[in-house]
């Protein structure tokens, strides 16, 4: 019976009958492929179409690259196709997908792609169905300059077929935006990950450097599919041991095997290391011995790690060490750190993340006072690292105003693909909505429309991104299926920052879920909605920093006490009068830190986008907004709206039963319990609070709250004991 059952599924999958289902030549989905699934193309008619298309494969292997890039193709069109693809020295037939450099192919140094290459650029490609020895046979080419080249247009177009593109008429070049595309791992020596959901460290040091895991290799090949060029081992907050020795030996190890996969490595420097692990008194950047020791230590990590990238620097903040210890300036200590790290063509990221409870200066003015005067001090090979919004990766931020403010000196932006305040591990948020509205903001630098038709990158000193990792050594590497599509937009935005993130959504929905619309559509719909349901429901209207201290994962409008610029009152100001932090010229007056015109946007109730209204304006509970409503019923809505989307997200889910196999289903529904509970959890809890000072009521109808202001202020934890690490991250 069994068999006759598994007989009858193969005919129906080979008809096209069970598109949509799990494909039955995969495995069990547990999330640990990623985007890498190469399941069988499900689609019979495309799957003949690929299979006529390419049925011969010609490319050099011998350097490592090269070789990665064979792998990956033996490996993805064995699945894809379901058939294995035989390898030969030279095109034969028609059908040959012929892959390489003018320099390692002779069959692409014979092609017309001089034109094509050169836009390409050094990690460019090209993909291009052509007529091959002199138009006897047709092909399809994947060519670059360089190999690392060829293994992202490798990748390119494994995901056309992954997401069942025709192949005819192809004609691709594409280049990254940005020369940096790097993660951030907050990792910690001891296994630990901050801001991490997805369990311990990926990095087993105590096994390093004789033991390689395997996974080693999967993250890099994760990496270089989305065009990931960097990778940062270590937390910002850092431990000086990584640069001893013993850790180096181990790094090297590491970088050996990502190296292939065009992924550089990269530390982090703590400032104090020469005391620490140097045996010096002090770790003053003008200190003859301590510039001599950061020389010799960059001469000894380029002794072991060639192409190592450089350093990542938070210093003088949040308690790290760093220049202004000895009344140095932030460009002293990051110019003594590029000096070392210049003559082996290294690079310094020093942290604009600066704030200081000494200082009376609203919080988030503090990094543009600090950096703006430096602009001009810098060496050509240190670059500031600037978080996408002036606060620290909240639901909804404005764009940062450095970013329209350095004129001079090159910038990275700081993303958070790890969802620290935003529902961690367990709620559904699809951040590329939130990534593309900075990347488009104009800063107004150089007028309207900035470069690339009014990017944030107005001054055109943005050089890269750096994206905050999201992955731990749980199975599925982010803790959540959703999560991957956090990771894997991050990728995609770094190469191409303009991409639209329904793009995104819908290439990551086909690749891991499936390419029947039943699903494509629903599932792109959700993630779209997921992030504006989010702000909903955690902090409306322009509000930010209203989680609970710490673990930052509930809502704690009335946290206070300790630093008064981590607390949530700090951020809301709520009184009897109304809600919201003015920071026009009567407040703070951080909209100076603006530019023309955004300045005036920005400080005016009749411009300020709604959606950010009560970050810029103390705004009254029975004022009167664009909708004519007051800003309490504003706000009511407002969280009401988040919880409706959550549920609207779980019918949605709930409408693929049978559709998507039968594990993920299980678990994003799962989830999007979670999600549910704690949408009202957030709403009730915060909206309880707001009518402590506007002491207005609740509307007929509004969904009563299930506690009382004070059995939400008493949970120190989520109600959810599966969340130990409430208790154990670090920071406030
Ligand atoms: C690595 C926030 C986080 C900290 C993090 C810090 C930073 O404050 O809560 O965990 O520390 O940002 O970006 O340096």
């Amino acid at each position: 019976m069994k068999i006759r059952w598994v007989a009858l599924a193969s005919v129906l999958a080979s008809c096209g009958l069970l598109a949509g289902a799990r494909e039955p030549n995969h495995a069990p989905e547990d999330g640990y492929e990623l985007w890498l699934r190469y399941a069988r193309v499900a689609d019979t008619a495309r799957l003949a179409e690929y299979r006529a298309a390419i049925r011969e494969l010609v490319l050099t292997p011998g350097e490592p690259t090269m070789q990665a890039a064979r792998d990956e193709l033996v490996l993805g069109l064995n699945g894809l196709l379901g058939r294995p693809v035989p390898v030969a020295d030279a095109p034969t037939r028609d059908g040959t997908l012929l892959v390489g450099t003018p320099a390692n192919s002779p069959a692409i140094a014979a092609l017309p792609l001089a034109a094509a290459l050169r836009e390409a650029g050094p990690e460019g490609f090209v993909i291009k169905a052509l007529p091959v020895r002199g138009g006897g046979h047709h092909a399809i080419v994947v060519a670059a300059n360089r190999n690392i080249g060829v293994l992202y247009g490798v990748f390119h177009l494994l995901r056309l077929l992954q997401t069942e593109e025709p192949l005819a008429g192809l004609d691709v070049v594409s280049a990254p935006r940005y020369g940096l595309r790097l993660l951030n791992h907050w990792d910690n020596l001891n296994g630990t990950v901050e801001r991490g959901y997805a369990g311990a460290s990926l990095w087993e040091w105590a096994s390093l450097p004789d033991s390689g895991h395997p996974r080693y290799r999967d993250y890099a090949r994760a990496n270089a599919s989305i065009g990931i060029n960097g990778t940062v081992l270590t937390n910002v907050n850092a431990n000086a041991l990584i640069l001893t020795p013993a850790y180096l030996v181990k790094v090297a190890a590491l970088a050996r095997v990502f190296r292939p996969y065009g992924i550089k490595v990269y530390l982090t420097a703590r400032f104090s290391a020469p005391i620490e692990i140097g045996g010096l008194p002090t770790a003053d950047p003008l200190d003859a011995r301590v510039r001599a020791w950061w020389a010799a230590k960059a001469d000894e990590i380029y002794r072991a790690i060639p192409d190592f990238g450089g350093f990542v620097v938070k210093a003088n903040s949040e308690g790290q060490p760093g220049p202004q210890d000895y009344h140095r300036s932030h460009a002293d200590g990051a110019n003594m750190l590029a000096d070392a790290l210049a003559p082996h063509g290294g690079m310094v990221m020093w942290r604009a993340f600066v704030y200081s409870s000494e200082v009376p200066t609203d919080r988030v003015m503090q990094a543009v006072d600090e950096f703006e005067p430096l602009d001009e001090a810098f060496r050509t090979n240190v670059l500031i690292q600037v978080k996408n919004g002036p606060l620290d990766f909240q639901p909804r931020e404005p764009f940062h105003p450095l970013f329209g403010r350095m004129s001079r000196t090159p910038l990275l932006m700081e993303l958070q693909i790890t969802k620290e305040y935003l529902g961690q591990d367990s709620h559904l948020v699809f951040l590329a909505p939130m990534w593309e509205e900075v990347l488009r903001a104009d800063t107004y630098a150089r007028g309207p429309g900035g470069v690339g038709g009014g990017s944030s990158d107005g001054a055109g000193r943005i050089r890269g991104l750096a994206g905050v990792a999201n992955v731990g050594n749980d199975r599925d590497w982010c803790g959540s299926d959703f999560n991957q599509a956090n990771w894997y937009a991050f990728g995609r935005l770094a190469w191409d920052p303009m991409l639209p993130s329904a793009a995104i959504a819908e290439s990551w929905v086909r690749i891991t879920f499936s390419n029947d619309p039943r699903v494509v559509r629903p599932v792109v719909a959700m993630m779209l909605a997921s992030r504006e349901a989010a702000v909903n429901y955690m902090t409306p209207l322009g509000l930010a920093h209203q989680m609970a201290r710490g673990h930052h994962y509930g809502p704690g409008p009335w946290v206070t006490g300790g630093r008064a610029d981590q607390t949530s009152v700090y951020f809301n100001r709520a009184d009897s009068i109304g809600l919201g932090f003015d920071r026009t010229p009567t407040g703070s007056n951080a909209v100076r830190q603006y530019l023309p015109p955004v300045r005036e946007r920005f400080a005016s109730r009749d411009s300020v986008p709604e959606v950010l209204l009560l970050w810029f304006h103390h705004v009254g509970w029975r004022e009167r907004l664009r909708s004519g409503r007051t800003l309490w019923e504003e706000l009511l809505a407002h969280y009401q709206a988040g919880v409706d989307t959550v549920r609207w997200m779980q019918r949605t889910w709930d409408g693929l039963d049978g559709l998507v196999d039968a594990g993920r289903f299980r678990r994003v529904q799962g989830f999007l319990r979670i999600q549910e509970t704690e949408a009202r959890w957030w709403r009730d809890a915060s909206v309880l609070y707001w009518q402590s000072f506007s002491h207005l009521p609740l509307p007929p109808g509004y969904e009563a709250s299930a506690h009382s202001l004070d059995w939400y202020r008493q949970l120190r934890c989520p109600p959810d004991p599966r969340k130990p690490r409430c208790d154990a991250v670090t920071g406030f």
